[in-house]
Parts: structure tokens; sequence; C-alpha cells
């Protein structure tokens, strides 16, 4: 009897500890991951392999600058060691073959043809099955080399920069494309966490580059605080879709000016047209003297996620956009 007591004991006190254990290393054995907190809103966060800490994704600029700011160039001959995955996404896609345009772009291969190298077999079927759709052979594709870069964003330094994400749970590689994309894939990839199991991860801050114009705002009609504030939102929006950069900024604070223009840059007329519909959609959702949010919601292969807007007073009485 005393000794059942001792194994029972030692075995409360294993169960005790082993989570303990378990958690120091969550941060490693989690790394790479993109981590959708389940219990909150579905906020999702990168759990970055190079220094174990998660970054917050909120918005399409955080993927964004989250993949500049972690992304490692790599050669064309490493990537095509590390097989390709394909998401669900609505895209143009010219030939039909089931390949979005922009990823054919990045993959060389012909975004006007099923076949590009007309072996006869489909430039998908080929992915799909690691062959190299523009050649015959089968993709070289190298284990250790997919280990060693898990959870890693990958850039095309031999191409446009093209991004990559190699996500640990069925190590493949997936393409990244516009800001908006990348948000997408990224939360379409994630895995859910518990709140209690991320708050023993650390988080980690990105450096935003901070070049402060504040003569950009002078043109900007964001009127006083009496002034309706979704005209900023709707301005902002009208701006961004007529591809109207400096109009477009001068809607938002200088801090995020510089990213923000990096963003609207990078996105081609459709990529525009899609992000001004976004933020003109969203709708007054909290509202106070200093702030107002507003709201909207984006699907994502039948997946609801809730997008924020928020217009903050500025010392000088203009309200303006403080993210993206
Ligand atoms: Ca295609
Ligand atoms: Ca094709
Ligand atoms: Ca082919």
């Amino acid at each position: 009897m005393y000794k059942k007591i001792i194994t029972i004991s030692s075995l409360l006190l294993l169960i005790l500890l082993l989570p303990a254990n378990a958690q120091v290393d969550l941060g490693k054995k989690l790394s790479g991951y993109i981590l959708l907190q389940v219990e909150n809103h579905g906020e999702a966060w990168y759990l970055n392999p190079q220094d174990h800490k998660r970054y917050y994704l909120g918005k399409p600029l955080d993927a964004f600058n989250i993949m500049r700011q972690f992304g490692i160039g790599i050669t064309n001959e490493n990537l095509n060691k590390i097989p390709i995955g394909l998401i669900p996404y609505k895209c143009s896609d010219s030939d039909g073959d089931g390949l979005c345009n922009n990823l054919e772009a990045a993959l060389g291969t012909n975004p006007h043809k099923i076949d590009s190298d007309d072996d006869g077999y489909d430039d998908k079927e080929e992915i799909v099955n690691n062959y190299n759709p523009l050649g015959k052979n089968k993709m070289n594709i190298d284990k250790n080399f997919v280990q060693n870069n898990i959870g890693k964003i990958l850039l095309q330094t031999e191409k446009n920069g093209e991004a990559w994400y190699l996500n640990p749970k069925d190590q493949k590689r997936y393409y990244l494309g516009r800001p908006l994309d990348a948000f997408m894939v990224m939360r379409f990839l994630s895995l859910g966490i518990s709140n209690n199991d991320l708050d023993k991860i650390t988080i980690g801050t990105i450096n935003n580059p901070n070049n402060t114009n504040d003569s950009q705002n002078q043109d900007c009609d964001c009127g006083t605080e009496n002034t309706n504030t979704y005209t900023i939102i709707s301005n902002a929006a009208s701006a961004i879709r007529a591809g109207n950069t400096q109009k477009a900024l001068s809607y938002f604070v200088s801090e995020i000016q510089p990213a923000v223009k990096y963003t609207l840059d990078f996105l081609d007329n459709n990529g525009r047209l899609l992000l001004g519909n976004i933020i003109s959609s969203a709708k007054l959702t909290h509202t106070n003297n200093e702030q107002k949010i507003y709201s909207t919601e984006v699907y994502f292969n039948n997946e609801k996620i809730k997008v924020n807007f928020i217009v903050e007073k500025q010392p000088n009485g203009k309200w303006l956009l403080t993210n993206l």
C-alpha cells in the first residue's frame, strides 16, 4: 500500500514537472510556426526561428514587415531543394491550370500555358508531384536542407526578392506574394495555440523604418475633430485605389508613412483596388474623444478574419490613420 502511494506521488510529480520542462522549450519546439490564438479572436503570431520570439501578425502590413525583416536570401538552386505547397487562394489564373499568375511568375512557368514545357503533364500536376514544370527531371528535393530551414522566410535573390515561407507542418514552401497574400497565407497555415501556452513565449518587436516627414501632412483635408472621421477612411481608400500614393500617405501618421509607401509601391493595380475596397468597407465599431476604430471582415477560404483600422486624434487636432 505504501509503495503504491509513492508510485502515485511520483507519477503526480512527473505530471506536474513534465509540462513545466516542456514549456521552457515551447519557443524552440514551435519554432517557425504561425500560431493562432484560438481562445481570443484568432490573433496570429510568427514564431521567428532565429530568436524563438513571437511577432504579431495583426495587419497585412505587419505580415509584410515581418517578411522583409526576417527574410533570408536564397539561390534558385537551393530553393528548388524544397517542395512547393499550394493553398486554395482566389487569384488571377489566366490559363486555368490551378496556379495563380503571380505564383507562375515566381516559378518561371508560363501563366498562359497549362503545360509550360510541353511534356504532357500540367504545371500544377508536376509541382504537386515534385517534378520540375520546366524540364524533364524530378525536383532535387533535399530533406536535410529542408530541415535546416524550417519556418524561415526565404527571398529569391536571383529573381525579384519573391518571398516564400517554409511551413514546418508539411515542410513545403508557400509563395507569400503581395502583402495581402502574405497575410492570408500566414493565417491559413497557422497552428492553434492556447493563451496559456502562448504566454510562455517571449514577444519580439520589429524595428519599423522611420523616415519621419511631417511636411507630407500639410495638404491633407483631414479636417478638425468635428469632421466625420469616416471621410479619412474613405478618402484614404480612394487615393489608394487611384494610385495616388502621396495623397494616400497624407491620411496616415508620419511614423508609418514609409511603411505604407513601401506597401503601396509594391502593390499592383489589382492589389491597390483590393486594399482600397477593404479599407472603405470598414464600419465604425469603437469611438471615444481620442480614437475611432473602423472594422471590417475579410473572407479567406471560408474563414472570417477581422481587420481593424484605427484613426487617432493628433496633438494638432487632426485625425489620422495610425495603422494599415
Ligand atoms: Ca496559371
Ligand atoms: Ca501555366
Ligand atoms: Ca509539363
